[in-house]
């Protein structure tokens, strides 16, 4: 089975659409992890989790964090391939699947892309976010040694073995280039899959508050891996 984590801070207009999206498929299991939401988005939740048993809330009153909040979201997960995608509709779930599928074909850790050659990317971020988020990567691949183009993508998949294995210390939106840089370490296949993505207007990332963290984490995974 394969556990999906959708973390969730208000996305009453989108997480029902997405938790739909999902139904076609079989044998995945979906895990809101919601915080503070005060949109309704747990109710959204809610009535399909009461409807459907592979559908589970964690709903917490305090915002955590999108890295909290995931790894919240995998304690609960069933699975033995692991995996999350962002609640905000950006990503279909379709687009979650391809990438999944490559863990059937090998690799450890399958990490959504929108920076491949054959990336689709429906509506772009604004430009600051463009900008900021190319420092970000430069920085990132520099600094932990990887040929991953896009840290940032809201859509990974990795067997539940590989995340046992690795311990990840990031709460906020660095968590995942933190787990690209442990796999990595660890000699994990990693492989980066095109996607096709759509920006949403309704970011939760404010540069001025998180990216000082990001950076934090960066350095402090560097630190780790090369101990
Ligand atoms: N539970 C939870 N979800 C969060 C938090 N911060 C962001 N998210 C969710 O994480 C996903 C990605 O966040 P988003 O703001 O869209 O990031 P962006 O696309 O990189 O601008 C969305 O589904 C958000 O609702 C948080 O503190 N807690
Ligand atoms: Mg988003």
């Amino acid at each position: 089975m394969l556990s999906v984590v959708i973390p969730a801070h208000n996305e009453a207009d989108h997480i029902g659409g997405l938790l739909e999206a999902f139904r076609v498929f079989s044998g995945v299991e979906l895990i809101v992890a919601e915080d503070a939401s005060t949109d309704g988005t747990q109710n959204i939740v809610q009535e399909f989790a009461g409807r459907n048993n592979d559908v589970v809330l964690s709903s917490c009153d305090k915002l955590t964090g999108k890295g909290a909040a995931v790894k919240r979201g995998l304690k609960l997960a069933k699975g033995d391939v692991l995996g999350f995608i962002d609640g905000d509709g950006s990503i279909h779930p379709k687009e979650l699947m391809r990438v999944a599928a490559t863990i059937d074909d090998g690799a450890d850790l399958a990490v959504g892309s929108r920076d491949l050659r054959t990336s689709v990317i429906v509506r772009p971020q604004p430009l600051s976010r463009r900008v900021s988020g190319s420092i970000y990567s430069l920085l990132a691949r520099a600094l932990l040694d990887t040929r991953i183009k896009d840290f940032q993508c809201g859509c990974k998949v990795f067997r539940r073995d590989v995340w046992h294995s690795l311990t990840i210390a990031c709460d906020g939106f660095a968590f995942d280039t933190e787990l690209i840089a442990k796999a990595h370490e660890k000699g994990f296949v990693i492989v980066e899959v095109p996607i096709t993505w759509s920006n949403q207007s309704n970011s939760k990332v404010r540069i001025s508050r998180d990216v000082l963290p990001m950076l934090k984490c960066i350095l402090k995974t560097r630190a780790q891996i090369r101990e």
